[in-house]
């Protein structure tokens, strides 16, 4: 079941059919007692209606707060090290890579996200900019995982390859974070083949594409989950954003007018087109 969030309030997506959901409230789907039965009734007792209309549909998101985890692919390890080599921060993330305590930080606010269709800005003052395509998990308020939507953390390698301690400037700003187009709602942890593509185009032409899939996490999303909820409440839920596996090489910055597509199979595609300083 596929959970979107839209102008004309939710809707539910199963078999490619969509159904209205009565309850208008996403900060009450997000903590509700049992969502999945809620939306299995609403299956079995409405009719569906037309296709959604993609221009309504806005990011999914409420009153929840968006954390982010870092360092959680071999990939992601390398780059951080390459990037802030000059810095002498590089020991940090190679550390962080193999530490039981996993990197967690906060990334957005609900008003930074920009739903699918919609733009992601990169900082004005800002040079190497790259989207980051990750695995974001829903989380309830009592800390169950239960769904799953695609992310985009925008990032700006130059700050915070400067010095790791402008890492919060780097990821924090205007719609620097993206989510959606759905929230697939499932008990079942997404199996490790699961697979995570980011394409990247300029001007009608590809400028860059690469795949990683989800074995290549080195961490456990229900770990990830329990450190976020350590000595922390979150009375809406929260989303947590898993990393990055796919770094473009260094030459790689985006540019305004860029299109970034994240694709995650059982969820679908985010699309959104780059802006600088708008
Ligand atoms: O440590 C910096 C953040 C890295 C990150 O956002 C990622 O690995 O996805
Ligand atoms: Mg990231």
């Amino acid at each position: 079941m596929r959970l979107y969030r839209t102008g004309n309030g939710p809707y539910l997506e199963h078999d490619g059919s969509y159904y209205r959901v009565p309850e208008h409230s996403w900060d009450a789907l997000v903590t509700h007692d049992d969502l999945r039965g809620y939306l299995q009734s609403i299956l079995r007792h409405s009719q569906s209606v037309a296709d959604l209309r993609t221009e309504h549909i806005l990011a999914p998101i409420g009153n929840q707060e968006v954390w982010a985890a870092g360092v959680t692919y071999y990939r992601s390890r390398s780059a951080r090290m390459e990037e802030s080599k000059s810095a002498g921060g590089g020991d940090f993330y190679d550390r962080v890579y193999s530490a039981e305590r996993p990197e967690l930080f906060f990334k957005s606010t609900a008003s930074r996200v920009a739903g699918p269709g919609t733009h992601v800005r990169i900082r004005s003052d800002a040079k190497w900019n790259v989207p980051e395509p990750e695995l974001t998990l829903l989380i309830n308020n009592r800390g169950q995982i239960i769904g799953y939507t695609v992310g985009n953390d925008m990032s700006s390698r130059d700050i915070e390859g400067e010095n790791p301690l402008y890492l919060p400037q780097a990821k924090v700003y205007d719609r620097s974070c993206a989510l959606g187009p759905c929230v697939l709602i499932t008990p079942e942890t997404l199996p490790t083949t699961t697979p995570i593509r980011l394409e990247i185009s300029r001007g009608g032409t590809a400028a860059f594409s690469a795949d990683t899939t989800l074995a290549e996490l080195k961490r456990a999303p229900a770990s990830l989950v329990e450190y976020l909820f350590r000595d922390n409440s979150f009375p809406y839920g929260a989303f947590l954003m898993t990393g990055t596996g796919i770094v473009p090489p260094d030459s790689f910055t985006l540019q305004s007018g860029d299109l970034v597509r994240i694709t995650i199979d059982p969820i679908g595609t985010l699309e959104n087109e780059v802006k600088q300083g708008i």
